[in-house]
Order: C-alpha cells, then sequence, then structure tokens
C-alpha cells in the first residue's frame, strides 16, 4: 500500500499542471529551512506577528472576555515564539489558563515544553500529540472556555474553498463564546510581498528544493538538482503569491519507489505553495461566510499583518 505521501506525489506529478502540496515542505531539513526563512529581515511576517503579540497581549485578552478559567489550544506550535509574547502576560498577571499547544510532531512538543517550562515556569502547559480535529472534538465535550490560536499565516497556503472548509470545521468544534485568533497577511505596496518570498540569498529556493532532496530519499527518486530552478510571483490583484520550481531542460525523473517515471518538459512548472494575502472586508466576508463574528482585528504598526479575533457566536 501507498503511503499519502506517495499518493500525492503520484496524483500532483501526474495531473496536467503538476503540483505538490505545501505541507510536504516540512520535513526535519525543511522546518529548519523555514526557520532561516523567519529570521530574514525582509520576511516581514515574523516581526509584525511578535509586535502583535508583545505589544497588544493585553487587549487581546480583554477583547477575549473569558471571566473563568480557560484554554488555549495552539494548532501548529511550531516553535512558539511569537505565542511566548502573549503567554509570558498572562503569567505575569496570574490569569488562570492551561496552554494546550496541538501538533502532529511529538518532538516538536517535547521540545517546545521543554523550552516553555524552562522560561515560564508558572506556566500550565498540556501538550497534545495528534489530528487537530479529534483533539478539538474531545475539548468541545469539556465546559472550559476556549481560544484557538492559529497564527503564522498558516491559512494563507489553503485555496480559497479549503480555507472556508477548515475555518467552519474549526467552527463546528467550537462552543459558543470560543474565540479564535488567526493570523492573516495583509495586501501592502506589492514590492515589500516579493520581497519576502523571492529573496536573494535563496534561503526560499532551498526550502523548495529541499523537497526534491525528500522525494529522492523517500521515494528513491532521482531528480537531479542543478536541473530545477524555484520561481515565484506575487499578483497584486487576487493577494495571492504563487511558489513553482522550475525544470530547466526535458528530462525524466525515475522513482524507484514507485516504478514510476515522471517526464518534465523544459521550463515546466511543479507549483508548490500558495501563498495568500487579505484585505480586511475579505477577511470580514471570510468570517461571516465561516459562521463567526468579528470581535477586533490586531495590526501591528506597519499594518503589514493582522491577528484577527473572531468568536463563534
Ligand atoms: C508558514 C505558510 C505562513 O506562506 O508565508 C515562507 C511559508 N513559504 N516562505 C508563508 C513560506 C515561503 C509561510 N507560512
Amino acid at each position: 500500500m501507498n503511503t499519502t505521501f506517495e499518493k500525492d506525489v503520484i496524483a500532483g506529478l501526474t495531473a496536467p499542471e503538476k503540483q505538490l502540496s505545501s505541507k510536504y515542505l516540512y520535513d526535519a531539513n525543511g522546518s529548519r529551512i523555514f526557520q532561516e526563512i523567519m529570521n530574514m529581515p525582509d520576511y516581514y511576517l515574523t516581526n509584525s506577528e511578535f509586535e502583535i503579540l508583545a505589544l497588544q497581549a493585553k487587549q487581546i485578552v480583554e477583547a477575549c472576555g473569558f471571566n473563568k478559567p480557560f484554554n488555549i489550544v495552539e494548532l501548529g506550535a511550531g516553535d512558539g515564539f511569537k505565542t511566548f509574547k502573549l503567554l509570558e502576560h498572562l503569567v505575569a498577571e496570574n490569569v488562570a489558563f492551561n496552554y494546550m499547544p496541538i501538533d502532529i510532531s511529538k518532538d516538536a512538543l517535547d521540545m517546545l515544553s521543554k523550552s516553555l517550562s524552562n522560561r515560564l515556569p508558572g506556566l500550565s502547559i498540556k501538550p497534545q500529540v495528534g489530528d487537530y480535529f479529534e483533539i478539538l472534538a474531545e475539548m468541545s465535550e469539556t465546559a472550559t472556555p476556549s481560544l484557538l490560536l492559529f497564527l503564522g499565516s498558516n491559512i494563507g497556503n489553503y485555496l480559497k474553498e479549503d480555507a472556508l472548509d477548515l475555518l467552519k470545521l474549526f467552527n463546528s468544534t467550537m462552543k459558543t463564546g470560543d474565540k479564535l485568533l488567526i493570523g492573516m497577511d495583509l495586501k501592502k505596496n506589492p514590492i515589500t510581498i516579493k520581497n519576502a518570498y523571492d529573496d536573494k540569498d535563496g534561503i526560499t529556493k532551498r526550502f523548495n528544493i529541499n523537497l526534491l532532496i525528500r522525494m529522492n530519499r523517500e521515494l528513491e527518486a532521482d531528480f537531479k538538482l542543478d536541473d530545477f530552478d524555484f520561481y515565484c510571483y506575487y499578483n497584486p490583484e487576487t493577494g495571492r503569491v504563487k511558489s513553482y520550481l522550475v525544470s530547466l531542460k526535458q528530462q525524466s525523473v525515475l522513482f524507484k519507489k514507485l516504478n514510476k517515471t515522471i517526464h518534465f518538459k523544459q521550463n515546466e512548472l511543479i507549483w508548490t505553495e500558495l501563498s495568500k494575502k487579505y484585505s480586511l472586508p475579505e477577511i470580514e466576508k471570510l468570517a461571516a461566510i465561516s459562521g463567526f463574528e468579528i470581535k477586533e482585528h490586531f495590526l501591528d504598526c506597519k499594518h503589514f499583518f493582522t491577528d484577527s479575533l473572531w468568536e463563534k457566536p
């Protein structure tokens, strides 16, 4: 039987317009390269969201308006670097809450729990290893109010319909009065956006080429890394950054493990990622269609990014 990765690769590379899901960019190496991306000065998203959580933690928590102990549930916690500021504020104010980071990677959660319990000894942390929705479904059984965190513009990776489905699914697991704090990157000067993804140092290129390395290793493929390049563009009309690998010549790649050969034409593309940028009216529409009421948008001082607080009515 083929794994999901194998099935997705076959389907994606035999489609008329080749594509691979961006979730496959994050193997151990890819996650490390993504850390490098987050440290690039031109990748403004990191600093913008950090500023929001550092300077407006108090306002965000007040806007939640919980008057009893609550859970902060973080979906795809990553390294928890940004969330730290929010947690730090709550611990300093003696607010009663549990922090429940959810991730499919037990290693990532172990690392996060360790570093957080060192830096914030007063924090009650309950890591949850597993699938988002199973854990969210379990939590909807309890009477404790929840604040869901879906930060970092992760929603930007989803196509419109998929984003809606995901938000509706969040909504269906939430109780009346529960909140969702969702990080979204805003439309802005297109040059600023282009520079965040098309970096001069080629870190984002390495992030994408790593997907070929991953297929070489896990699927016994024979991609020649020098025969592919990286291309991305931002379309300010649609708000979409689209990223691609480009085949620099006509070539065939053998996937030994799958007993399959894939042909590439010269300049043929593999679409690897969507990074959608929103306007505030678009965000308001998305919230309404997925059954939420917007409490407040928390923007950074440059108005590059929003952490928007939504309520389940
Ligand atoms: C982690 C999905 C938010 O789309 O901005 C960064 C990933 N890709 N540079 C994004 C990414 C290229 C990132 N997200």
